[in-house]
């Protein structure tokens, strides 16, 4: 008897907590599905002419003839053109979209030339425009891709529920190496090196000053505008170095968002390929920085960073594609091998600089509007340890 009372009871208890746990449950798998509304590839579109629906596609110019699409010096902000890829110059693989007025503000090129290279979804009447395939009359248009709401992605901290991070719950070490390399490569996109221009002055925007980016070493703000190899310029460092691997800039590790920051040329240049490690005489150009004959040392507020983005590369490159496995290891040695130290210095640095808002909204934007991937270590600071340490 007392038994039975006690089972009841307990089942009593139980039962509000089960509740809601399904409920939760509900709500985390209903979102995602809600989410995945049926967005067409360009490819797609041009074939589908005559129907109506929802396209994603990267902006690649302004047309302004059945073959022409000008991709600078904009002339007009009532037309764009979306193709599969970023890189796309050939007009047979593009779908001229019509901007009608309620959208010229936020898509017109004219208006806003930094859309090149970005994704956009756009839902309207498949037919033709400028004598070409082509999308009229609107009835939506935002940025980012598919089956992700622009500027919102999965959320930055949660527990092992997180829909993205479904497949590495509960893993540790190797197991858990594996399970994000498949997560971040599964859909992912790349840009181009061209595309970098554009990207960066997205993703590493000044907080404070819409026009300028945050060059990374340095510290400095500086005008959008000033991308060059000039003096003065600011130009796009490979955090990863190039030679570590001699990948180059094709498109793949050597144009990859999440390791490319905006960087004066000339720190760059004195960067170089050197690992990173603590240690050096002061950088006079980059306040905070040091360096020696081997290696580098950022200033405080980006070592996390840093130690991040080297991480992120040593999951998403394993060699299973054209390009190297490339590793995180403990020497300074430099040399061409697809290697990058120092590794006991990066996890240091990855517990001293935690995450902040500038490196999670450049995670969130090159997520949800150029590769479709994430950084897990800017979500999960904690799995370098697990898997690294
Ligand atoms: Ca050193
Ligand atoms: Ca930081
Ligand atoms: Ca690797």
């Amino acid at each position: 008897m007392s038994g039975k009372l006690s089972n009841r009871r307990l089942l009593a208890a139980t039962t509000p907590i089960v509740l809601a746990v399904l409920a939760l449950a509900v709500t985390l798998v209903g979102v995602p599905s809600v989410q995945a509304a049926a967005s067409m590839t360009v490819a797609q579109a041009i074939s589908g002419q005559g129907s109506s629906g929802t396209v994603t596609g990267y902006v690649v110019g302004q047309p302004t003839a059945t073959n022409t699409v000008i991709r600078s010096g904009f002339t007009g902000d009532t037309a764009l053109a979306l193709a599969d890829s970023s890189g796309t110059t050939n007009t047979n693989s593009m779908l001229y979209v019509q901007i009608t007025a309620a959208y010229r503000t936020q898509f017109g090129l004219q208006s806003n030339p930094s859309l090149m290279g970005r994704t956009i979804t756009v839902t309207g009447s498949l037919e033709a425009y400028f004598a070409h395939a082509g999308l009229k009359s609107p009835t939506s248009m935002i940025l980012g891709g598919g089956t992700t709401p622009p500027t919102t992605a999965p959320p930055s901290s949660g527990g092992p529920l997180e829909p993205y991070y479904a497949a590495a719950a509960g893993k540790t070490g190797e197991s858990l190496k594996n399970a994000l390399h498949t997560i971040i490569t599964t859909g992912d996109t790349a840009v181009n090196y061209d595309a970098v221009w554009n990207a960066l002055k997205v993703t590493d925007q000044d907080p404070a000053n819409s026009n300028n980016v945050i060059l990374l070493y340095s510290g400095i703000s500086r005008s959008k505008s000033l991308n060059g190899g000039n003096t003065g310029n600011w130009n796009r460092e490979h955090v990863w170095a190039q030679s570590h691997g001699d990948f180059g800039t094709g498109t793949g590790p050597g144009t990859d968002l999440h390791h490319l920051r905006p960087e004066d040329v000339q720190v760059n240049a004195t960067r170089g390929n050197k690992d990173f490690d603590n240690g050096g005489t002061a950088v006079p150009s980059a306040p905070g920085n040091k360096t020696d004959s081997d290696s580098w040392e950022p200033r405080a507020a980006v070592k996390g960073d840093v130690a991040r983005m080297i991480l992120y590369m040593a999951v998403r490159y394993e060699g299973g594609d054209s390009f190297p496995d490339l590793e995180a290891d403990h020497a300074t040695s430099g040399g061409s091998g697809p290697r990058h130290g120092k590794l006991s210095t990066l996890l240091q640095w990855n517990a001293q600089d935690p995450p902040d808002s500038f490196e999670r909204r450049r995670n969130d934007l090159i997520y949800s509007n150029y590769q479709r991937n994430r950084n897990p270590f800017v979500d999960h600071p904690e799995w370098a340890n697990s898997i690294f340490g």
